[in-house]
């Protein structure tokens, strides 16, 4: 029988206090894992392990910036001793920053690409060691449309997601061999806090324009849930993906196959 079970695996999803990192880890507690999860504000941590309990789901939560390697470092060490050695990783963790790039600073692009893409090198350089000791590993990569696309004022994001979708296949190159698999998952548009702003009604009670247009662009006619997340993330961390490897699946609702309706 395909086995889809995560019993007894260890997993640490990164920003899971809300949004498609807490959907991904309450996935993982239910089939079986014990799960940590991270996010870089304690009060947001506090309210994630809150509505964890709510769902009756016990999980580990802990502060740490992914982006400080000593932090990070710290915090997988820490889960080793008080969880178990990582089996499972989940690079969710992410920020974006909407800007014309003609008015961003270096040092905002900067910041994008360090959370982004210079984070889940930090963390998986921290996890990969242990996942070899113990013959096997999963690494999944949370990409976007952004890893194919490009769109006006996300010229951070897109550059730090194409990077994040090449940085997965050169996991995926340089550690298969030790039974480790380093997948991506390419969200579409997700009702999460990060889209908020994309779907804010207007003053006359109307949609967004841009809530009006991802509706047109994808064939399944809806924004994308986290939970829409879930299934392909447990699928990509059980043994059924053993032989995926380097792949970023898209979960868009069929937007990248679709030219998108006439309005
Ligand atoms: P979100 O609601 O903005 O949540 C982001 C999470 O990342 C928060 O838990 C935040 O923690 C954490 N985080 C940010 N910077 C961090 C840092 N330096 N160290 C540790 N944690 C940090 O985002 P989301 O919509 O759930 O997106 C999650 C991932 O999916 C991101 O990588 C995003 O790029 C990607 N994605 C999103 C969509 C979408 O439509 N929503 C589509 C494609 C891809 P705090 O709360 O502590 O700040
Ligand atoms: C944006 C959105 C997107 C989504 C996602 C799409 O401003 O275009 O935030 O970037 O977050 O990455 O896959």
């Amino acid at each position: 029988m395909v086995n889809f079970s995560l019993e007894g695996k260890v997993a640490l999803v990164t920003g899971g206090s809300y949004g498609i990192g807490f959907a991904i880890a309450s996935a993982y507690a239910e089939a079986g894992a014990k799960v940590c999860f991270n996010g870089v504000h304690p009060e947001s941590v506090e309210k994630g392990l809150k509505a964890y309990r709510e769902k009756g789901l016990e999980v580990h939560g802990y502060v740490c910036d992914v982006t400080d390697e000593a932090q990070v470092k710290e915090l997988v060490e820490k889960i080793n001793r008080e969880v178990g050695v990582i089996d499972i990783l989940v690079n969710n963790a992410g920020i974006i920053m909407r800007k014309p790039m003609l008015e961003m600073e270096a040092n905002e692009f900067r910041k994008v690409i360090d959370v982004d893409l210079n984070a889940p090198f930090i963390v998986s350089k921290a996890v990969i060691p242990g996942m070899i000791e113990k013959g096997h590993g999963k690494i999944i990569n949370i990409c976007s449309m952004m890893s194919e696309l490009g769109r006006e004022t996300v010229s951070a994001y897109a550059a730090a997601k194409g990077g994040l979708k090449m940085l997965t296949r050169n996991i995926c190159s340089e550690y298969g061999e030790y039974n480790i698999q380093c997948n991506g998952i390419g969200p579409g548009y997700i009702a999460t806090p990060q889209t908020a702003p994309l779907r804010e009604r207007q003053a006359d009670g109307s949609r967004h324009p841009f809530d009006q247009f991802i509706v047109s662009k994808t064939p399944a006619a809806r924004w994308g849930n986290p939970e829409d997340l879930q299934g392909p993330a447990v699928f990509l961390a059980s043994d059924a993906s053993d032989f995926v490897n380097g792949h970023i699946l898209y979960v868009d609702g069929g937007i990248l196959a679709y030219i998108g309706k006439q309005l």
